[in-house]
């Protein structure tokens, strides 16, 4: 015998033979044994062999009382309910701004009760996270037990991920939740409130190498001089960096020099002087050698950036055009002394 629940699809018991009656109130994932094929004569539970039908009552509130019937009489069994409820899901400070290939802890928060009348329950907590492609999210799958969650008591829960952007521009990763009771002994009244979904869009930023004052180190600047910056075009997998990158898109007037908080932040940092850049093969990293490919030279009054003499990296930020014309961020640092 197998019945569905006609007012609630996610109930159902089955029942063989000699196997006893079996209930599910999550639609058949995770079912517990209703009745007592094993010691009926000793415990008040009944053994039904050989049940035909159930039919299932919701005329009292807080319980779901089974009729089970088989061709000697009907029984009657009554599964307490319990409302596991997901009061509030949403992710605590998110980073608006990752960069590339490096990866991210992410908080999501949430908050779940038992609206009872059950009290207190066990309360399953499982999880998805889905990256967009090409971007990655650890774990992708998880679950937990909140225990012994008393009825409307808060419980907060805090989950935590790891994102890595994969491609510059916003991305969007998505968290999913579910919850239940975690005994199917009881039956939630109410499954509307056991899911949740939460989004959080970051903005990748592209990773890129500097040369500050190309052709010399250890980069000694005046702080009252101005300092000439190469951003370098290079190719995927060069000094480390996770993708290529043509230094000539970049908007000059975009960019800022400064510390790596500000500048990362956008929230500050010098601009370039009359606000352009040169595009020129300037020189790598090494400081001498020039690779055939033309870079962005940008200068910066390094008094108008927030370096000081105990700065020890100088970094610019700023958006360029991809290949398909879109705006995205690129960051990167060199190490810096200035001294007068
Ligand atoms: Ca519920
Ligand atoms: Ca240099
Ligand atoms: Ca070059």
């Amino acid at each position: 015998m197998v019945a569905f629940d006609p007012q609630d699809p996610n109930i159902l018991v089955a029942g063989g033979a000699s196997s006893g009656v079996f209930i599910s109130s999550d639609g058949g994932e995770s079912w517990s044994l209703l009745t007592d094929p094993f010691t009926p004569g000793t415990s008040p539970i009944p053994h039904l062999p050989r049940p035909l039908w159930a039919h299932f009552d919701h005329d009292t509130a807080g319980v779901v009382r089974i009729y089970l019937g088989t061709g000697r009489g009907v029984w009657r069994v009554q599964v307490p309910e319990a409302d596991a409820a997901i009061v509030s899901f949403a992710a605590v400070t998110p980073p608006s701004r990752v960069i590339v290939g490096q990866p991210v802890e992410l908080t999501l928060r949430k908050v779940v009760t038992n609206h009872g009348p059950s009290t207190p329950v066990n309360i399953t907590v499982s999880r998805t996270a889905t990256a967009p492609s090409g971007s990655s999210v650890t774990p992708t799958a998880s679950s937990e037990t909140a225990t012994a969650v008393a009825k409307d008591a808060l419980r907060t829960i805090d989950e935590r991920f790891t994102i890595t952007c994969g491609a510059p521009g916003p991305q969007t990763f998505s968290f999913a939740n579910r919850i239940h009771p975690a005994s199917p002994a009881y039956v939630d009244p109410d499954p509307t409130n056991n899911t949740a979904t939460a989004q959080v869009t970051v903005e990748c930023v592209l990773p890129v190498a500097l040369n500050i004052k190309p052709g010399g180190f250890p980069n000694a600047i005046n702080p009252k001089s101005t300092a000439p910056v190469a951003v370098l075009t290079t190719a995927a997998g060069e000094y480390g960096l996770p993708l290529a990158f043509d230094a000539t898109r970049i908007d000059p007037a975009s960019v800022r020099f400064g510390s790596a908080s500000l500048v990362f932040s956008g929230t500050g940092g010098a601009t370039p002087i009359h606000g352009a850049g040169h595009i020129e093969d300037s020189y790598e990293l090494d400081e001498t050698t020039r690779d055939g490919d033309l870079d962005m030279v940008l200068h910066f009054r390094v008094a108008d950036s927030d370096l000081t003499s105990s700065s020890t990296e100088g970094c610019v930020g700023g958006t360029y055009l991809d290949a398909s014309g879109a705006s995205r961020r690129f960051f990167g640092c060199d190490s810096v002394k200035i001294s007068p």
